[in-house]
């Protein structure tokens, strides 16, 4: 009988725990990225994210996963920023207040060589995945809370893919993206900025 895919991924996720760097701060998880290849010409690139939606009453992130093996989610107007904290209002910019998963995704412009540090005030879970690698992960039904911090290190500046997933059970919902930027005061982790968002507009 074949693993459910949610089981492989938690087992997985297990082995990554346990092989972590040495020496990071606790919970961190830090990488080396590439940027997208080929890099999007300028006059491509729209603002904001790109988000697909999914309704149902989720209650993991690995299920919204699952889901998007049976169902195709329902494009939505682009998302400008991370900094949703709704209260009981409508999730994101689905027009609706609970039972959403979201698919969001696009690309983030990381302008300078070295570490970027990202954390998401979420409510209810996120898994996050910068350059192609997931460096957050905050997957269940949760009151507003602050995820650990995850990092990525790039050498060459420009547009990097991004992609989190994001579910909003019922009650309250927020999302908020947080970076610090290489060579920022530490302490300070402000919302990271439209201007630093894109997507490419899909074909057709
Ligand atoms: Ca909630």
């Amino acid at each position: 009988m074949p693993v459910p895919r949610s089981q492989l991924l938690a087992a997985s996720l297990s082995l990554v725990l346990l092989a972590g760097p040495m020496g990071a701060s606790p919970g961190a998880a830090q990488v080396m990225v590439s940027p997208a290849l080929p890099q999007p010409a300028a006059e491509a690139v729209q603002p904001g994210l790109a988000v697909k939606y999914y309704f149902h009453m989720f209650r993991h992130i690995d299920e919204l996963i699952d889901w998007q093996d049976y169902k195709d989610g329902k494009p939505g107007p682009a998302i400008e920023r991370l900094n949703y904290a709704v209260g009981q209002g409508d999730v994101l910019t689905s027009g609706v207040d609970n039972g959403v998963g979201a698919e969001i995704t696009g690309l983030i412009k990381l302008d300078k060589p070295g570490t970027y540090a990202f954390a998401l005030n979420s409510n209810d879970g996120i898994r996050l995945w910068v350059g192609g690698e997931q460096i957050v992960d905050d997957p269940g039904v949760h009151a507003d809370q602050f995820s650990p911090i995850g990092e990525v290190t790039v050498e060459t500046p420009g547009w990097y893919p991004f992609k989190l997933l994001y579910f909003e059970r019922k009650n309250t919902s927020t999302l908020q993206l947080h970076w610090r930027r290489p060579g920022d005061p530490p302490g300070t982790m402000p919302i990271v900025p439209a201007e630093v968002f894109g997507h490419v507009a899909a074909a057709g």
